[in-house]
């Protein structure tokens, strides 16, 4: 049976790992948090004096995650897409939240100061949005709202739509 590689991508806070998990309990595919991946793997190749923390080492989170991959059936949660190999992914969504959801959220986690800012301003920006449309073919390429629970709700009922109607296409 094959079954479809989907990406999460966005700025932190946006609920990529609250969706990501809660699909992957609902449908059976795997949940891959690249972050705890790196962590769990110290995938690291040194670290950011600038935002206090390891640089991912991209290329080795690849190699990882590589035979996952070409089985399919992967979830995957990452604030970054431009380095993984395109064909991986059978569809890309782009959380979005609204700023003063997103400005909360981030405080509470214990983010401050230059840090909440940034990450502001990349959602303000749609960076990651962006970054998806330039890695990724712009028809596999899409936004969901990530504002409150019946976003959330509405999120899971689309994608595991989506997923049925993909493994009905390709088995
Ligand atoms: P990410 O994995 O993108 O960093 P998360 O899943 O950890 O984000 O979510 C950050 C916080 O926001 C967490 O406390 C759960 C909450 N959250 C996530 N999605 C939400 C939604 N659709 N509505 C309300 N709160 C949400």
């Amino acid at each position: 049976m094959r079954r479809p590689n989907v990406l999460l991508t966005g700025t932190p806070g946006v609920g990529k790992s609250t969706l990501g998990k809660e699909l992957a309990s609902r449908t059976g595919l795997t949940y891959i948090n690249v972050g705890d991946l790196a962590k769990e793997g110290e995938l690291y190749e040194g670290f950011d004096e600038e935002y206090e923390c390891p640089i991912l080492d991209e290329d080795r989170v690849i190699d990882e995650l590589e035979d996952k991959m070409r089985e399919g059936g992967v979830i995957v949660d990452y604030h970054g897409c431009d380095f993984f190999p395109e064909q991986w992914f059978h569809i890309v969504f782009v959380l979005r939240t609204d700023n003063s959801y997103l400005y909360d959220r981030l405080e509470s986690r214990g983010y401050k100061g230059k840090k909440l800012q940034d990450n502001i301003q990349c959602e303000i920006f749609q960076t990651l949005y962006e970054e998806a449309m330039l890695s990724y073919r712009e028809e596999i390429v899409h936004q969901l709202p990530s504002n409150t629970p019946e976003d959330l709700e509405r999120n899971l009922d689309q994608i595991m739509q989506w997923i049925e109607q993909w493994m009905k296409d390709n088995n």
